[in-house]
């Protein structure tokens, strides 16, 4: 089963959204299998924008993501990885649709509320980067259930 990295970060933290990002997902139909808040260090979170290390924005982005909070998680689902950035929306927020969580809850680039995996390996290394395996849970919820 495919499993991607989710982070509500600290602007989605700061305005009390870790609930609505959990229940979207958790409706959808998507099972939560790790979860936690942290604070990340300048370490971390240079190594999971690594990507980004050229870009003008980078220093921006390090500092923000470090500025407070992150709620970080793994899901689980069919398809996890591409139909949770469908519901996370346009990294700017200007082009992001109604219904998105980006375009519901959010208004500038830099301050988008949420990060989400955007490939397969790039959900292994951001998993691996944030939980230890010890730290993520499998467990079938359809046990007993008439609807499966
Ligand atoms: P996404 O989070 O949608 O995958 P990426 O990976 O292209 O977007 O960018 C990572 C993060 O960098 C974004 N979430 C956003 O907060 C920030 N970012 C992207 N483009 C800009 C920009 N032009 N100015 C400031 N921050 C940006």
């Amino acid at each position: 089963m495919e499993r991607t990295f989710l982070m509500v970060k600290p602007d989605g933290v700061q305005r009390n959204l870790i609930g609505e990002i959990v229940s979207r997902f958790e409706s959808k139909g998507f099972q939560l299998v790790g979860g936690k808040l942290m604070q990340i260090t300048r370490e971390l979170a240079e190594q999971h924008y690594g990507e980004h290390k050229e870009r003008p924005f980078f220093g921006e982005l390090v500092d923000f993501i470090t500025s407070g909070p992150v709620f970080a998680m793994v899901w689980e689902g069919e398809n996890v990885i591409s139909v949770g950035r469908l519901m996370t929306g346009a990294t700017n927020p200007k082009e992001s649709a109604p219904g998105t969580i980006r375009g519901d809850f959010a208004v500038t680039v830099g301050k988008n509320i949420i990060h989400g995996s955007d490939a397969p390996e790039s959900a292994v290394r951001e998993i691996g980067l944030f939980f230890k395996d010890a730290e993520l849970v499998s467990y079938d919820k359809t046990m007993n259930s008439w609807i499966n």
